[in-house]
């Protein structure tokens, strides 16, 4: 794996205001920079625990608690915490604790706004706003605690402010190194397990890692698509700035910074549907078709797939999970998640479709990312009761 610092401005030397020209600028250029020497954003002083569990006295938050200080988002290591009060939160972790805070609205459905949500925070410091802001969001964590890779649809900054923060990144050409299941990466603790990642993901040795160590004051331009994890070096609080970049329209409803623009949306639900149309053709003409489509990448995998079942999700926030399913699977059957109704977070209502056949069912669905299930492996899944159903649809028996 190579190696390279992230390059950092100095704003008063090259005597740089952010503004939105400037922000045009970082974006046009696409590569990740620190932004240092800025006007009062290290809150080292002012934000010590006592006084943060001052001003936030009022708040109840919206925690991960957890045992491991590397999260993991795809195994859930980590449990959340509602209406958490935050001097109790501030102070385990200052102690240590497994807790982090990336803030919500007012009302879980709503965009975190820093401002609005946490005036007695916000008021302190220069935050710069872009115009076409999605979402502010706060981040507090332990020493030692390191977030899971993944990536973001939206252009954001993580600005610093107290404590050191380490972070590394991955220009999103090295996406096929990087063992990704949806937006987020298999690989865990790279941070804190860089030798143990490379051991077991061998690939991410022909990777390019940009990496730093955040100083409070600092703001990193995370581009788009850019794949970042951070370790927090000691306490930390960060805010992190989503904004849009590209025009208004390809942007669907996301609360999380991470929902693939629409015209990409399309695209799979497109490729979908060649897909499932070229499988009722017999193998050596799926393989030649595949091909001169220019779709062999995305349907032939290394293993051989022709036994699994596809989920698609009407919830849209499922789309990469989506993508990643294209990128590995060959389609005889299509289970459609229509209602997208989360119960618990991992239960959906589904309807289960195959090219004769429509039925409806409940589906337990136990991983929150991966929508990529083998048939073969279904007694072992909680999916048994739709796949019970599944197994009389004829095109699953005619894909042995
Ligand atoms: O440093 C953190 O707490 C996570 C930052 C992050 O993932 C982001 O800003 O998108």
């Amino acid at each position: 794996m190579k190696s390279v610092r992230i390059r950092r401005i100095n704003l008063q030397q090259k005597q740089i205001n952010i503004n939105d020209e400037f922000i045009s600028s970082l974006v046009e250029e696409g590569q990740p920079v620190i932004l240092e020497n800025t006007e009062n954003l290290d809150m080292t002083e002012n934000w010590t625990v006592e006084r943060l569990c001052e001003k936030m006295k009022d708040c109840n938050l919206s925690i991960h608690k957890g045992g491991n200080l590397t999260l993991d988002f795809r195994t859930k290591n980590f449990e959340y915490a509602n209406k958490y009060p935050a001097a109790d939160f501030l102070r385990e972790v200052a102690s240590g604790k497994v807790r982090y805070l990336r803030s919500t609205g007012a009302r879980r459905k709503d965009l975190p706004d820093f401002e609005k949500d946490y005036p007695s925070l916000s008021s302190d410091l220069n935050l710069f706003k872009p115009e076409r802001t999605h979402s502010q969001i706060l981040r507090i964590s332990p020493k030692d605690l390191e977030i899971w890779l993944h990536y973001d649809t939206l252009d954001n900054f993580l600005t610093q402010t107290v404590g050191e923060k380490e972070v590394l990144l991955f220009n999103p050409k090295d996406a096929a190194n990087l063992y990704l299941d949806g937006d987020k990466s298999e690989c865990i603790g790279l941070i804190s397990n860089l030798k143990e990642n490379l051991e077991r993901f061998p690939k991410l040795f022909q990777t390019t890692a940009f990496r730093e160590v955040l100083k409070p004051g600092d703001v990193l331009f995370i581009p788009a698509l850019w794949f970042h994890c951070t370790k927090a070096n000691n306490f930390s609080v960060s805010i992190n700035t989503f904004f849009k970049s590209l025009p208004d329209k390809m942007y669907g409803k996301d609360l999380y910074g991470n929902r693939d623009p629409l015209p990409v949306e399309d695209a799979a639900k497109h490729l979908q549907k060649a897909i499932i149309a070229l499988k009722q053709l017999p193998p050596t003409y799926q393989h030649f078709y595949f091909h001169k489509l220019g779709i062999s990448a995305a349907c032939l995998s290394d293993n051989n797939n022709s036994n699994q079942v596809f989920i698609t999700s009407a919830n849209q926030r499922k789309s990469s999970s989506l993508l990643h399913s294209l990128s590995t699977v060959t389609v005889g059957i299509h289970l459609q998640i229509e209602s997208g109704a989360f119960r618990g977070g991992r239960s959906l209502f589904g309807r289960i479709r195959g090219p004769n056949t429509e039925r409806s069912s409940s589906i337990s669905y136990s991983s929150s990312t991966s929508a990529l299930l083998p048939v073969r492996q279904s007694a072992r899944l909680p999916l048994a009761a739709p796949f019970s159903l599944l197994a009389d649809l004829p095109t699953l028996r005619d894909n042995p």
